[in-house]
């Protein structure tokens, strides 16, 4: 019985340390592009498309348009202020014109919705609506439209004192130069 129990918690354990691994899920090869900055809506203020359905597996990739923006998971309850140990892209696509040379990537581990918002604060980015859901439940009021009545009034929070710090994610060339 005692070595019963010893086996359940390290099952336990290697099951948590799976899901939390950032490259857990083999990949499908599909890939999901996020423009952040679009220059067609919301002033740019705006991720296009602001709502992807995503399988696990699948492969995240945002692409930056000017001028510096950035991808921050958030909560659904909380937004513009980071998750704890949440993915973070980091102020590292700075732009001034066309697309920055680098992507962030990240794959997708589970079919839980992924919220996210831009954390510039110069121009209040999160406040104005710059904010994108990856996976939401279309059952639940938990919408995005709820998501940025709710940012509005809120203070925007940075996942890292280092506002380069990226975690979570990947920093790779933008093949699409
Ligand atoms: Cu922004």
């Amino acid at each position: 019985m005692v070595a019963f129990t010893n086996i359940a918690v390290a099952a336990t354990a290697i099951l948590g340390f799976a899901s939390a691994a950032p490259s857990a899920a083999p990949p499908t090869g599909v890939i999901h592009r996020i423009f952040a900055g679009s220059t067609t809506a919301n002033k740019g203020l705006h991720f296009e498309p602001e709502n992807v359905v995503a399988e696990i597996g699948d492969l995240i990739e945002f692409h930056f348009l000017p001028k510096n923006h950035t991808m921050t998971q958030s909560s659904f309850d909380k937004p513009c202020e980071p998750l704890a140990g949440g993915i973070f892209s980091g102020f590292n696509f700075q732009t001034p014109a066309g697309e920055a040379n680098n992507v962030f990537t990240f794959t997708v581990q589970n079919k839980e919705p992924f919220w996210y918002y831009c954390s510039q604060t110069a121009g209040d980015h999160c406040q104005s609506g710059m904010s994108g859901v990856i996976n939401q439940n279309f059952n639940s009021p938990n919408t995005l439209t709820a998501y940025k009545a709710k940012a509005v009034g809120t203070t925007t929070k940075q996942p890292s004192a280092n506002p380069l710090d990226s975690q979570g994610g990947q920093i790779v060339p933008n093949k699409a130069l």
